[in-house]
C-alpha cells in the first residue's frame, strides 16, 4: 500500500496549508523531515527539514496520528505550515523524493477511510456533501449524513435482517417442515424494516431539494415582468429586460439563498402562440421547467387575468402563486390574498414582502419533511433509488402469500434484501451472514 500525501487546507497563499500524510511511510516520513516521531495526537512545533540537503523548509506544527483510530485507519501525519506556494512546493518535492510515496488521487484519503471501515458509503457522500455545503440547511442535513445517521439506520435494518437469517437456517437445519411461527416472526419484522424504509424514502425528494436546492419557476405573458423580478431578486441584471415582447427566450436561472435554503429562480420564456421557432422551443422549456418546480410563480401584470390563476392547483403538482406586477402602473388595487402577492420592480413595494413568503415555504416545507428533523435521509439518487430497490425487496418477501413454513426460498430474499442493504453502504459482504449465524449459536453446538 502506497503512502499518499496531500494539500488538505484550501487555495495558497492562505495563513496555513496543511499537508495530510496517510499510509505506512507516514511515520518514516515524518521522522525523517522533523527529526523524529513527537508524542501520538499531540501538536508540536518542529523546523520541517529537507532530509536531501538540510535546509530548514519551515518551522511548523505537526501531528502524530498513528492508525487505525484516524480518519483513513492508517497512521495519518499532519503538518501545519505557513500556507505560502513556495513552502508547500517544497514541502511536497521533498515528500515526493521518497519511494513509496506519492501524491494522492481526488478522493483518495475519503477512499481509504472507507476501504478501511471507517466509514460507509453514505458517510463518505454525506462528507461530499458537507464540504461542497454553502447553506445552513446543507450544512445540518450534510453533517447529520457524514455522523452516520442513515449509515446507523442502515445497520439496524442489517442487524435485523441477519436475525432473521440465523433464525430461518436455524429451523431449516433442525426441522424437516418449515416453522410457520418462525414465518410469521420474520414477516413481522420485515414489515417494521419496511415502514421506516418507506418513511425515508417519503423525505428524499425534499432532501435532495435541500442538496441540490429548491426550484421556482417565473411563468407568465410575456412583458409581465418576470425578468425584472428575477433580476430583482439576484440584485443584479441576470437576464435583458425589454418592454419588447418575447426577449427572454432561454431558461436563466439564478442561485439564491432564501430562509438558509439553496435556491434556484428560474426565469422563463413568456408563454404565448409564436411563428418564431427559437421562442416556441423557449415556451416549451418554459412549460417543462414549470411542470418540474417546487413552486410556480405566476406573474400578471395588475389589471390583467392570470392564465390559470383559478385552475385548482393539480395534486402532486408544484404550489402555484399568483404575483401581481407593475402594482406602480395602477391605482389602489386588490388587497393582497392567501397565494396572491402585489409587487412593483420600480417601487420596491411587495418585493421584500415576497422574499419573506418564499422564505416562510421553504421553512414549511423543510418542517413537513425529514429536513427539519433530526433523522437520517436519502439525500440523492443513489441512496433513494438503493432504498427503493430494498422496498422492492421487502414487499416481494412479504408477499409470499400464505404462510408456508421456513423453506430455502425464505432464506434467499432474506439475503437478496441484505444485498440491497450492502449496495446503499457499499459492502456487500456474505462472510457476515455467516458470521451472524455461527454467533448465535453457543460454543460446542
Ligand atoms: N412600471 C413598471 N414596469 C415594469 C415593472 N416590471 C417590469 N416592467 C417593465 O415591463 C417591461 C417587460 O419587463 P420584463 O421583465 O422584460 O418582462 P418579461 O417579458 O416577463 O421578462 C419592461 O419594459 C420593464 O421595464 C414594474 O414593476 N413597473
Ligand atoms: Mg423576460
Amino acid at each position: 500500500m502506497d503512502t499518499i500525501y496531500a494539500l488538505s487546507s484550501g487555495a495558497l497563499p492562505a495563513g496555513v496549508g496543511i499537508v495530510r500524510i496517510s499510509g505506512p511511510d507516514a511515520g518514516m516520513a515524518l521522522r525523517a523531515l522533523a527529526g523524529g516521531l513527537p508524542e501520538a495526537r499531540r501538536a508540536v512545533v518542529r523546523a520541517l527539514v529537507d532530509p536531501e540537503s538540510r535546509d530548514v523548509i519551515d518551522v511548523g506544527l505537526v501531528l502524530w496520528m498513528p492508525g487505525p483510530g484516524t480518519f483513513t485507519g492508517e497512521d495519518t501525519v499532519e503538518l501545519q505550515c505557513h500556507g505560502s506556494r513556495a513552502v508547500i512546493a517544497r514541502l511536497i518535492e521533498s515528500l515526493a523524493q521518497w519511494p513509496g510515496l506519492r501524491m494522492a488521487e481526488p478522493g483518495e484519503f475519503a477512499r481509504r477511510a472507507f476501504l478501511n471501515g471507517r466509514l460507509d458509503l453514505t458517510e463518505a457522500e454525506g462528507l461530499a456533501d458537507l464540504v461542497a455545503a454553502e447553506t445552513e440547511a446543507q450544512r445540518r442535513q450534510a453533517l447529520r449524513q457524514a455522523r452516520g445517521a442513515m449509515a446507523e439506520r442502515l445497520l439496524a435494518w442489517r442487524e435485523t435482517l441477519l436475525g432473521c437469517v440465523a433464525e430461518v437456517e436455524a429451523q431449516l437445519d433442525f426441522s424437516d417442515e418449515g416453522d410457520v411461527g418462525s414465518e410469521l416472526e420474520v414477516a413481522s419484522r420485515l414489515r417494521g424494516v419496511l415502514l421506516e424504509v418507506r418513511e425515508l424514502l417519503s423525505g428524499a425528494r425534499l432532501a435532495e431539494r435541500v442538496r441540490d436546492g429548491f426550484v421556482v419557476v417565473l411563468v407568465g405573458a410575456p412583458n409581465a415582468g418576470k425578468s425584472t423580478l428575477l433580476n430583482a431578486f439576484a440584485r443584479r441584471d441576470v437576464a435583458i429586460v425589454s418592454a419588447e415582447p418575447g426577449t427572454t427566450r432561454d431558461l436563466v436561472s439564478v442561485p439564491l439563498e432564501l430562509s438558509s435554503y439553496a435556491v434556484t429562480l428560474i426565469d422563463t420564456a413568456g408563454l404565448r402562440e409564436t411563428v418564431s421557432t427559437v421562442e416556441a422551443e423557449g415556451v416549451r422549456r418554459a412549460r417543462v421547467a414549470a411542470e418540474e418546480a417546487d413552486l410556480v410563480l405566476e406573474l400578471v401584470p395588475a389589471g390583467q387575468s392570470a392564465l390559470a390563476a383559478d385552475a385548482p392547483a393539480t395534486s402532486g403538482g408544484p404550489d402555484r402563486w399568483v404575483i401581481e406586477t407593475k402594482v406602480d402602473l395602477v391605482e389602489g388595487g386588490d388587497l393582497q390574498g392567501a397565494g396572491r402577492h402585489r409587487v412593483s420592480a420600480v417601487t420596491g413595494v411587495g418585493l421584500r414582502e415576497l422574499e419573506l413568503a418564499l422564505g416562510e415555504w421553504l421553512a414549511r416545507q423543510g418542517v413537513g419533511g425529514s429536513a427539519g428533523t433530526v433523522g437520517a435521509v436519502a439525500a440523492n439518487a443513489r441512496q433513494r433509488e438503493g432504498l427503493l430497490r430494498l422496498a422492492e425487496r421487502l414487499e416481494s418477501v412479504l408477499k409470499r402469500g400464505q404462510p408456508r413454513g421456513v423453506d430455502e426460498l425464505l432464506g434467499e430474499e432474506l439475503r437478496a434484501c441484505l444485498r440491497a442493504i450492502g449496495r446503499v453502504t457499499g459492502e456487500v459482504d456474505p462472510e457476515s451472514v455467516l458470521g451472524a449465524i455461527f454467533g448465535r449459536f453457543c460454543i460446542g453446538k
